[in-house]
Order: structure tokens, then C-alpha cells, then sequence
């Protein structure tokens, strides 16, 4: 095992025993909503995964060790200090480590942990893309580059339209990423079931999913999957709404010169508290959505997996 990892006893016994486990990442917990509902809903999840017959690796950085598997306690302390907690992408793993700080990891740096940990499927709410506005500001999610380089499945709800949805597509195609749509032939919007774009294919099973990622893997193409998995039509939002909240949120980023790694979160509690908390509820219900398939397509791999 690398030696600036630790997998929790019961990850590893599934991982050992080729029983399907779930990584979640801890962005989502500090920066990603706030407290109490950013720890209520991360065990919520864990719960989830439960039920589906898969276990739960939640991925962080404590202490300078990097961490497959954290106990509530971990969770709750995550939580609680929010956004004191260092949002940790590729490039933060180095300082953090090597200072023994904690971490709290987005899509891209927990994808590398958990493909170091020999878990192939990660879920989550959204990942981070091409910015609107990038043509001159280049700011471009690292998580884009990971999903190019980086062997993991990861289970979103699509992006937000805080992105440039279509450049943020192109730049997936040009890096050789699959961008699956789980019952759809359009990239979801995260808030709302459509967007406008078409993904690459439409797939209606785990089983699918599972075995393109076999075969992805089997003819050795590097990086990962993203399977965009839309919102519940029950708990999807009014899109007019949504892109009010959006283009405001925007104005205030650009307004108050919000930059670099600070743009996302800062966003992302902006939109909630102009939505008065309504995208906070529908956030948490995409969330829990895509764990369950995550888990799905993790039981499907345990039985296709003869080809890593
Ligand atoms: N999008 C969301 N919720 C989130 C994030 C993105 O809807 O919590 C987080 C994820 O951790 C993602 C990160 O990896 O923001 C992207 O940040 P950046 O754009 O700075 O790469
Ligand atoms: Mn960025």
C-alpha cells in the first residue's frame, strides 16, 4: 500500500474480498454546503451505500495522511469547521502532506486517493469544468484533467450552468473522457434534468456502465468515465429561478474580484442563499440519487472486473 495512505479496516476487508465500495469526496462536506446539513447528509450517504450493498469510503486528508474511510467523528469535524478546512486539489496534495495539515478533497484529488486505494467508482454531486468566461480568465477545473488521466468512474448530477456547459463537454472530448448520460441523451444541469447538450451515449444500466469501463480499461486508455445521472424530476428546480440565482451569484464573483480555487464555493453559498435554501434540498437529493447508483455500478464491476 503507498505509504502516505490509510484505508480503513472495513474498506480494505471489502476491497480484499472484492465486495463493491463507494468513494465520496469531502469538498462537498467543507466548502460544498453548510453545516449542519453538510454532515447530516454525508452520513446520509454512507447510509445509502449501505443499503445498496456497497461500502463507503469518504476520502479526506487528516493530519497529512491521506484517507480512504473516515468514522462519523471525522465527518462531523469536517463539517463543522467548513470552510477553515483547505479545499485540496492536485495540486495543494504536496503542502498539505508533507505539512500534516487537514484537507478537504475535490473531485480531482479524490479520484487520485481512491484510485490509490484500488476503488474504481466515486459519486457526488457535480464536478468542477470549464468556467464561463475561461477564453480569457483559463480557469478550468482540475478535475477535468483528472477524469482524462485518472482510472475512476465518476457518478454526477452533470455541472452546473455556473460553468460554460458546452466547453466544458468539448474539453472532455478532446481529453478522451466518456460522457455517459444514465437514462438520457442530454447532459443533466445539476439543478435541472436538461441542458441543451447531448453526451456522448445514453446507458439504462449499471451493468452497461461497468462493462465500457472493463473494456476501457482492458485495451489500456488511460483516465476515467463521467457518468451524469439526472436529478429526480421531483426535486429538479425552475430553471428560470435557478439562472437568476446564477447570473446574480456571477455579478457578485465578478463584482467582489473572487478568483481561483475561492470562485466555486463562494458560488455555490451564494446560489443557496439567494434560492433561500430550496437548492440546498435539491442539491442534498442529487446527491443521494447518484450514491446509489454509484453503488450499483460497484456491484457491477465486482463481477466484470476480471480484466484489471
Ligand atoms: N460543484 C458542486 N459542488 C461542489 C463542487 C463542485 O456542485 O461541492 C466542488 C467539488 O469538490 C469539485 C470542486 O471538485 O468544487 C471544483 O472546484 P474547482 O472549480 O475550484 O476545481
Ligand atoms: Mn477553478
Amino acid at each position: 500500500m503507498n505509504e502516505y495512505l490509510d484505508i480503513s479496516p472495513e474498506v480494505q476487508a471489502a476491497l480484499a474480498e472484492n465486495r463493491p465500495v463507494v468513494a465520496l469526496e469531502s469538498t462537498i462536506i467543507s466548502h460544498g454546503m453548510p453545516y449542519p446539513q453538510n454532515v447530516e447528509t454525508a452520513l446520509q450517504v454512507e447510509q445509502i451505500v449501505r443499503e445498496q450493498g456497497a461500502v463507503p469510503a469518504t476520502i479526506a486528508i487528516i493530519g497529512g495522511r491521506l484517507r480512504a474511510g473516515l468514522t462519523p467523528e471525522e465527518i462531523d469535524y469536517l463539517g463543522k469547521r467548513g470552510r477553515a478546512v483547505a479545499k485540496v486539489s492536485r495540486r495543494d496534495m504536496p503542502l498539505i502532506v508533507s505539512r500534516g495539515q487537514d484537507g478537504a478533497t475535490t473531485v480531482a484529488s479524490t479520484m487520485i486517493i481512491a484510485a490509490l486505494a484500488g476503488i474504481k467508482v466515486f459519486a457526488t454531486g457535480g464536478i468542477g469544468g470549464v468556467h464561463r468566461g475561461a477564453e480569457t480568465t483559463m480557469d478550468i477545473s482540475a478535475d477535468l484533467e483528472e477524469l482524462a488521466q485518472t482510472p475512476v468512474i465518476v457518478v454526477c448530477a452533470g455541472a452546473k450552468s455556473i460553468l460554460d456547459l458546452g466547453l466544458t463537454l468539448e474539453y472532455l472530448e478532446t481529453k478522451g473522457v466518456p460522457v455517459l448520460g444514465y437514462g438520457t441523451d442530454e447532459l443533466p444541469a445539476f439543478y435541472t434534468r436538461t441542458s441543451g447538450f447531448s453526451v456522448d451515449t445514453r446507458v439504462d444500466s449499471p451493468q452497461e456502465i461497468a462493462s465500457m469501463f472493463a473494456a476501457k480499461q482492458g485495451m489500456q486508455l488511460a483516465g476515467g468515465m463521467l457518468v451524469t445521472n439526472p436529478i429526480p424530476e421531483e426535486f429538479s428546480m425552475d430553471k428560470a429561478i435557478i439562472d437568476k440565482a446564477i447570473d446574480e451569484a456571477l455579478a457578485e464573483a465578478a463584482e467582489q474580484g473572487i478568483h481561483g480555487k475561492e470562485t466555486t464555493p463562494f458560488l455555490l453559498a451564494r446560489i443557496a442563499e439567494i434560492t433561500g435554501g430550496d437548492s440546498l434540498g435539491s442539491n442534498i437529493q442529487l446527491v443521494f440519487n447518484n450514491v446509489a447508483l454509484g453503488a450499483q455500478i460497484a456491484s457491477e464491476l465486482c463481477h466484470t472486473s476480471s480484466a484489471s
